[in-house]
């Protein structure tokens, strides 16, 4: 009795000098790790999770930027001057036209310059199926506004990078694969019905684990006569 009274008394004294006995302590450590590892896993996958929605919003802020430039500098020419006149199975990638400069007699005059709108391939980049600037986009382009085409004072703006080679759920078959009514259109089309002009882009980018993302946005303008 008197030897357990000895145990039991050094034991109480271990516990008062440290706190806590050795299996506690390495029991709180555990816990400790278990705990750390998973306040990690939360915030990798929520981080994870914040970058994969930035760079979504990022390709959606650029298609929605690079469609309303190019319909800012269509929306003023008019059924008469489009050059082709892209209507018919597969619009266009490529559109010459002239702009509103007034009115006269109540006729609009859409005067002599020359503007234009087209897809063309990233100067990076060639028509061959392979991602040939490494930036992990195969055969990407770029919507360009030509304005002034042909004249001394010709200048060219890009409105839209990283333009996909054809439009989303597209394939070059000579068919309508994603059922929009224009077939085999490239990742920036235009197609006239009517007085309606509708505009289409798709543009890529790469997700934070590398995947490409793909971005579409259709648009229609109503032409003047
Ligand atoms: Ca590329
Ligand atoms: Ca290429
Ligand atoms: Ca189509
Ligand atoms: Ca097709």
């Amino acid at each position: 009795m008197q030897g357990r009274a000895a145990t039991s008394l050094g034991t109480e004294r271990r516990r008062g000098s440290s706190g806590f006995t050795l299996i506690e302590m390495l029991f709180s450590l555990s816990l400790f790790v278990v705990l750390m590892f998973s306040v990690h896993q939360v915030v990798t996958q929520s981080s994870g999770a914040y970058r994969a929605t930035r760079a979504s919003a990022r390709l959606e802020d650029k298609v929605r930027q690079g469609l309303s430039r190019a319909v800012a500098e269509v929306y003023r020419s008019g059924r008469g001057v489009l050059n082709p006149d892209p209507t018919g199975n597969f619009g266009t990638e490529s559109l010459g036209f002239q702009q509103l400069v007034g009115v006269v007699d109540g006729v609009p005059d859409f005067g002599v310059e020359q503007h234009r709108l087209v897809l063309e391939y990233d100067p990076r980049e060639l028509d061959d199926g392979v991602d040939n600037d490494g930036d992990g986009l195969i055969d990407e382009g770029q919507l360009v506004f030509v304005r002034y085409e042909g004249e001394g004072r010709e200048n060219r703006v890009v409105l839209c990078k990283d333009v996909r080679e054809l439009l989303e759920g597209e394939i070059e078959d000579g068919d309508d694969d994603n059922g929009n009514g224009v077939s085999d259109e490239r990742g920036f089309n235009i197609h006239r019905i009517g007085d309606v002009l509708t505009l289409r882009l798709s543009v890529e980018g790469l997700d934070p684990d590398g995947r490409v993302l793909t971005r579409t946005l259709t648009t229609s303008v109503l032409l003047r006569n």
